[in-house]
């Protein structure tokens, strides 16, 4: 049993690997769901956890609200032309009106359950990496409770989905992934590529919903999205991150050292790759074979 803390910006494929992982509470121990803006602002997001814990998880997990901003300055960007106004594509999630909360901030409750714990915990970050930023900034001890943390973020190549060169969740927040990045935790990072190179597409969803019990709420989240950054259909990339955690055979990993740009004048600012190195001190995945890694996304998160 593995145990496990998501830090999420909910988000279409942040439901997706949310998901993944509600489908999958015999192998995974999902500690905490914490919270951060990120795709959509935080009151969305804590919004939309809930409604997907309340539909989709057996045993339910503690959330705790994160982050409404970077480190440093505003929320600047914004995600809703991609994944809808309330961050759940089509669908028009009600005011969770009675959701319970932890009464600590993300980065404490996360502490809480690292200190507590007797064993190591997986962090699994696929939103804005501020939460575990302001984690390691008040608390560096706890980074040895940290079995390793996956990340989605970055790119291999230098690519971005925001500008020509930033990845949406390292660019949302730079100075977070800086100093995550350079904390010494045991990085294992999905690029911005894994799921580039296999979008879905409306056809594939329809296909593996046949037996879904909840086909109408995946059908409002999932269909009809275009998010631009592919030619066709939808790149899941939190999806990734979380079919690494639940099958890593399905992936390679490579030992890498991973650049950040954080230079505000360089027109380059944002942008975050892998330089491939086999003293590298970082692990990025990418998949074997990416029909089989589509295929297992599209069959936890969509099958009945
Ligand atoms: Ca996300």
């Amino acid at each position: 049993m593995k145990n496990v803390i998501l830090d999420c910006d909910i988000g279409v494929d942040d439901a997706s690997a949310l998901i993944m992982l509600l489908k999958n509470q015999q192998k995974v121990r999902l500690s905490l769901v914490s919270t951060v803006a990120g795709n959509s602002k935080i009151e969305n997001v804590c919004n939309n956890t809930i409604f997907i814990l309340r539909n989709f998880a057996t045993r339910w997990v503690s959330v705790a609200v994160g982050a409404s901003k970077p480190l440093y300055g505003e929320r600047k960007l914004d995600a809703s032309d991609v994944h809808g106004e309330g961050g759940l594509g089509g669908l028009k999630v009600e005011k969770q009106s009675d959701a319970k909360f932890t009464t600590e901030v993300a980065e404490e409750k996360i502490y809480k359950i690292l200190s507590s714990s007797k064993r190591k915990i997986t962090l699994v970050a696929i939103g804005p990496l501020t939460n575990i930023a302001l984690l390691i900034k008040k608390h560096p001890e706890i980074v040895k409770k940290i079995a390793k943390i996956i990340i989605m973020g970055g790119s291999i190549s230098g690519i971005g989905n925001i500008t020509p060169f930033a990845e949406y969740n390292f660019a949302w927040d730079i100075d977070a992934a800086k100093s995550v990045v350079e904390s010494g935790l045991k990085i294992y990072l999905s690029p911005i590529e894994n799921a580039n190179n296999m979008p879905v597409c409306d056809d594939e969803i329809l296909a593996s919903l046949k037996d879904a019990e909840h086909a109408e709420i995946l059908k409002k989240i999932f269909l009809n999205l275009q998010d631009g950054s592919v030619p066709f259909g939808f790149a899941l990339h939190d999806s990734c991150a979380a079919a690494f955690l639940l099958k890593p055979n399905l992936f390679k990993t490579l030992k890498c050292d991973i650049k950040i740009n954080n230079d505000k004048k360089d027109k380059r600012y944002g942008q975050c790759f892998c330089e491939i190195n086999k003293k590298g001190k970082n692990l990025v995945f990418v998949p074997k074979n990416y029909q089989k890694v589509k295929n297992f996304i599209l069959k936890t998160t969509f099958g009945g």
